[in-house]
């Protein structure tokens, strides 16, 4: 089934947030030029005269409401200094690129212009910038947290006779102690954030290329203190989100409806691309030392790892970043003794929020590079030594003994992990492969927690036209949810799939949802609209049942005909049972008027609408995950390195995955082969390069390089189905999984073909090279 959102979308019939409000007032920021910084005054004189300039406001214009600290969004006891910006800077800036005065004109250009006329006075502050120097603690990102250390945890898990995993390490007849670097990478949507809003007195409506409209509505009205049905907010088409978008409110979804009410006129602010390298959010940057002990098949007795996480300068998303690392590193694997402690440090720099994978390509980063060198070590197969820490089949529901961000322990739900390493050695061909200089293979395996709750909902109904609405809540950045929402309800009520229609990310068609983050679309919202459908599926059997003068247990639904089990001449259309469906008869056409006309329901007995019964085929329902269902993946890496410019060449790349039943293989392909491109950045390409002073010296796509085409191959995959006990459709989530991995892979092929250590990414050809002239 191919994704019918796509011809709407690749023939420029999308409707993005700049494609919106085109008459509306613009909106445009003065940010900070300078990473830590006192305002010591602001002179925006110089700006009131440039034409078109409707308003300029700085923190101190703002009501105090508007102008509060945004929302610490997942708080969390072992983060005890959490801190959030405010949506204007007030007295201290903490990154370049922190948002200091608002400017509206009538257009953008005014609006530049006038933010280029405003004199900022800045007392410059000592700048903290990179992680050792964070922990250090010698310099202070916020005057008020010590050693600028905003969240410390430690977990560990005991061997079954109640060993420690440092006293596991002592004990094991091999060790190996490590230190592993991964540097700062981010989302980088096509489309950049935006908001547009507008007040008409009463209500406001506001669009913004979100990934979470519900939230962005709560978040919103709080903090403009409207009652919630005064607001709405609709995420229109999204061009990507990537983990960025979840973040709510942004200072700009606040500011830009607080403007749009103070002014009464439409204000419209969409973020450029300088603005979303400086003034987003960030991800990846942290530095591990892993101390490993193990036997003499290579498995895993104790495992220690330390983990400074870099915060950036606030966390408006708490610590679910170095959470998730921490609680879901040991993949696939059963260890013997595990523990883990981590270090979350403010700098000044962007923010840290999820992007992709959340933490998880650290994990894996650590757990893979552990097997590769304990593989090394020993002198065996790398494959072997993973076989030999799998988790067995037998074995699930298997409980890490790890606790989640929500209290919860993270419990595997099934997973078959020996049968995928035969796939993808199979389908990489890893017994086969020729080894040349320059030339090596990697393979990398990771499990992760999708489909998180706490909830998602569905709303469907069927009209006197025989179509079906389906309205869920969360929100779509590209995922293909048109399509696959709709394929669960065809196939759930019966119905051609060319009569289901799809709305997400409007909060005025279903006001109560999570959003779009963690893998959890088709999970949780996928469920919930099979829920809604099994309702109105029922509810449609027993209107039919009366009109057919059957029981409904004998009815069936077939395209889209309600029909007596083994007689389909004895049917009703579901147009037909959607008009009878209400005591008002609104027939779509003609046949169906005059079908439902005399049907035999009415009785003087009986009021026009049953009792426990509402008006309409319509539902609601929602799904609440108990835990997170666990989907693996395996992937296997061929990369060539050229022996003079060490130019790194990915020449085959293969996956193997499991997210449960498959709703749409080749929509979870598309996933898969998004996911690999990006990885593939984060292993060769992508960084933010900080320099002293904390300026982003590569904030533009001429240096922060992503890869095109050109640079990744062909993505060849194969899919494992092993169905999530957890949930009724049996689905496991697919979004994040193909980045996950990947610089583990990249890494343990290039070490393949090098033979020396790769204990670092990104990696540059500069890097290879020197990396070269050291091991010589
Ligand atoms: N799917 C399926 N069968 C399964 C599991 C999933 O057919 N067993 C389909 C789903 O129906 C959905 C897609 O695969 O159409 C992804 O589903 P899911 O794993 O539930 O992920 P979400 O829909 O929750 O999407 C979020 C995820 C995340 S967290 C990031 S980040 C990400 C990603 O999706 N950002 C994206 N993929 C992206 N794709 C695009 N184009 N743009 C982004 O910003």
């Amino acid at each position: 089934m191919q994704r019918r959102e796509d011809p709407r979308l690749l023939t420029g019939q999308g409707r993005y947030l700049d494609d919106l409000g085109r008459e509306a007032l613009a909106a445009a920021f003065v940010r900070s030029p300078h990473a830590h910084a006192r305002i010591r005054d602001i002179d925006v004189g110089p700006a009131l005269d440039v034409e078109g300039l409707v308003a300029v406001y700085t923190w101190e214009d703002l009501p105090e409401r508007v102008g509060r600290a945004l929302p610490l969004l997942i708080p969390h006891p072992a983060l005890t200094h959490g801190r959030t910006a405010h949506p204007l800077a007030k007295e201290v800036v903490r990154h370049v690129g922190e948002p200091v005065v608002m400017v509206v004109a009538a257009d953008r250009y005014a609006a530049e212009d006038a933010c280029a006329l405003i004199e900022v006075d800045y007392e410059l502050l000592k700048p903290v910038v990179g992680l050792e120097e964070a922990a250090h603690g010698a310099q202070l990102v916020h005057e008020d947290v010590p050693g600028n250390v905003g969240a410390h945890l430690v977990q560990e898990v005991t061997a079954p006779g109640g060993q420690g995993a440092r006293e596991a390490i002592e004990a094991a007849p091999h060790t190996l102690d490590f230190r592993l670097d991964i540097e700062r990478s981010a989302s980088m949507p096509l489309e950049g954030r935006g908001v547009y809003a507008r007040w008409d007195g009463r209500d406001l409506r506001v669009y913004s290329s979100t990934q979470t409209s519900t939230s962005v509505r709560m978040a919103v009205a709080a903090a403009l203190g409207l009652p919630l049905p005064q607001v709405e907010v609709i995420a229109p088409d999204v061009g990507g989100g990537f983990g960025v978008k979840i973040v709510h409110p942004w200072p700009e979804e606040v500011l830009v409806p607080w403007a749009a009410m103070t002014l009464g006129r439409e204000v419209k602010w969409a973020e450029d691309r300088r603005e979303h390298f400086i003034s987003s959010a960030h991800e990846r940057a942290q530095v591990q030392h892993v101390r490993v002990g193990f036997d003499d098949e290579g498995r895993v007795l104790g495992l220690d790892v330390t983990i400074l996480h870099d915060h950036g300068a606030y966390t408006p998303y708490g610590i679910i970043v170095p959470i998730v690392t921490s609680t879901q590193l040991l993949g696939p694997y059963r260890v013997g003794a595990y523990r883990v402690e981590f270090t979350a440090v403010y700098t000044n720099t962007v923010q840290v929020t999820p992007y992709r994978g959340a933490g998880r390509p650290q994990g894996v980063f650590c757990m893979e590079r552990t097997m590769d060198k304990i593989a090394h070590h020993l002198g065996k197969d790398r494959t072997a030594v993973r076989e030999a820490n799998f988790i067995r089949p037998e074995e699930f529901p298997y409980d890490q003994g790890m606790i989640f961000q929500d209290g919860r322990p993270l419990i595997y739900d099934s997973g078959d992990y020996p049968e995928m390493l035969r796939m993808i050695k199979e389908l990489i061909g890893w017994d086969s492969f020729d080894r040349r200089p320059g030339r090596g293979i990697g393979i990398g395996c990771y499990v992760e927690g999708t489909g998180v709750g706490p909830y998602e909902g569905g709303h469907v109904q069927i009209t006197s036209d025989g179509r079906v609405h389906v309205s869920t809540g969360l929100t779509s950045q590209g995922q293909g949810h048109e399509t696959a929402f709709a394929q669960i309800a065809a196939a759930e009520l019966g119905v051609p799939i060319e009569r289901v229609s799809v709305v997400t990310g409007d909060t005025r068609r279903f006001g109560y949802a999570v959003g779009t983050f963690a893998s959890r679309a088709a999970v949780v919202s996928g469920n919930a609209i099979a829920l809604a459908c099994r309702k109105v599926r029922e509810k449609a059997l027993r209107i039919a049942a009366d009109a057919l003068e059957a029981d409904p247990a004998d009815l069936d639904i077939a395209d889209g005909l309600v029909h007596v089990a083994g007689t389909p001449s004895a049917s009703i259309p579901l147009s037909t049972v959607a008009v009878l469906a209400n005591p008002l008869r609104y027939a779509f056409d003609e046949e169906t008027a005059k079908a439902t006309q005399f049907s035999g329901t009415a009785s003087p007995d009986r009021p026009p609408v049953a009792e426990g019964e509402e008006p309409g085929l319509e539902g609601r329902d929602y799904y609440s995950p108990i835990r997170s269902t666990f989907a693996a993946g395996m992937h296997a890496a061929i990369v060539e390195t050229d022996p003079d410019t060490a130019e790194i060449k990915v020449v085959r790349y293969a996956v193997v995955h499991d997210c449960g039943r498959l709703i749409n293989p080749m929509i979870v392909e598309g996933q898969i082969h998004g996911g690999v491109a990006q990885g593939i950045g984060g292993a060769l390409y992508e960084r933010m390069v900080y320099d002293p002073h904390g300026q982003l010296v590569n904030a533009s796509f001429m240096d922060f390089l992503m890869p095109y085409a050109t640079e990744v191959p062909r993505v060849e995959t194969d899919h494992l189905e092993t169905p999530s006990p957890l949930n009724p459709l049996g689905i496991k989530g697919a979004g994040e999984a193909g980045v996950i991995p990947v610089s583990a892979v990249i890494a343990s092929a290039i070490e393949d073909a090098e033979g020396f250590a790769i204990d670092r990414m990104p990696i540059s050809p500069s890097e290879l090279f020197e990396a070269r002239e050291r091991h010589r």
